[in-house]
């Protein structure tokens, strides 16, 4: 089976999502010993599915169905494509219920690297990198939603575009439990996770782009098309009022 080492995830994962108690049930078993080493939460690479297999384990049937963790996608799409993806999309009602952060073992170090993925994702986004103790980085950041200067690490917040209670309620609540680590600690797009000022993060919270927009009108067609991106990426669904909505601010803002 899988060597995952992420601890209370699979309590977590047991006790409140019981679509997912069958793979749960085997992660559990084994070998698998939960550590935890200081504030970084450990997983090894190897407890990934190879991102081309389907996996073996039975898996929730319900629409949609994420068979494999999707490859990276690093390439820069257009208002035009991201209305085509918007196409591709499934329309449906948020699965509400049974959310839990921890379900999704933030923050976590997928890459080995020693450093967890917020921290990576804050030195990635450094506009001018002063110094690196370790995995801390000094430096300048720039807030993608309101276009303000962050001059200390201790004011930068890296953001989930799509937040995990979004993502949950659109199709990770149905995922094995590490779909949901990998999307949670995503470091290899670099849409999913985003460096952003705490005001702008907290006005945010768990908002789809129906209820909420980056205040810096230049940054509204960026957040739009990742927006787009990341649900399609990862065979997330829309409800109607957000496909709505972002269908049509793209038409009248972004094309
Ligand atoms: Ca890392
Ligand atoms: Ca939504």
């Amino acid at each position: 089976m899988v060597g995952l080492t992420v601890a209370g995830v699979v309590r977590m994962a047991s006790e409140d999502d019981k679509a997912v108690t069958p793979f749960a049930a085997a992660l559990a078993s084994d070998d698998n010993v939960p550590t935890t080493e200081g504030a970084i939460t450990t997983v090894a690479l190897t407890s990934l599915p190879p991102t081309t297999t389907a996996l073996t384990s039975p898996i929730p049937t319900t629409d949609p169905v994420l068979l494999a963790v999707p490859d990276p996608s690093a390439q820069v799409i257009s208002a035009a494509d991201a209305l085509g993806m918007l196409d591709e999309i499934t329309v449906g009602l948020e699965h509400r219920g049974g959310y839990n952060r921890d379900q999704f073992a933030v923050w976590s170090d997928l890459d080995g690297n020693g450093c967890d993925a917020r921290q990576d994702v804050s030195a990635e986004e450094a506009f001018t990198t002063i110094a690196r103790d370790g995995c801390g980085t000094d430096g300048t950041w720039r807030s993608a939603y309101d276009g303000l200067t962050l001059s200390s690490e201790a004011e930068v917040e890296v953001d989930h575009v799509v937040a995990l209670k979004e993502a949950w309620e659109s199709g990770a609540w149905a995922w094995p439990v590490e779909f949901r680590i990998s999307y949670a600690n995503d470091t290899a797009d670099s849409r999913t996770l985003i460096a952003v000022s705490a005001v702008s993060n907290n006005s945010k919270s768990d908002d789809d782009p129906a209820n909420w927009l980056p205040s810096d009108p230049a940054a509204v067609c960026n957040y739009l098309i990742d927006w787009v991106a990341i649900k399609h990426r990862w065979h997330l669904t829309m409800d109607q009022t957000e496909w709505e909505q972002v269908r049509t601010e793209l038409e009248s803002r972004c094309i």
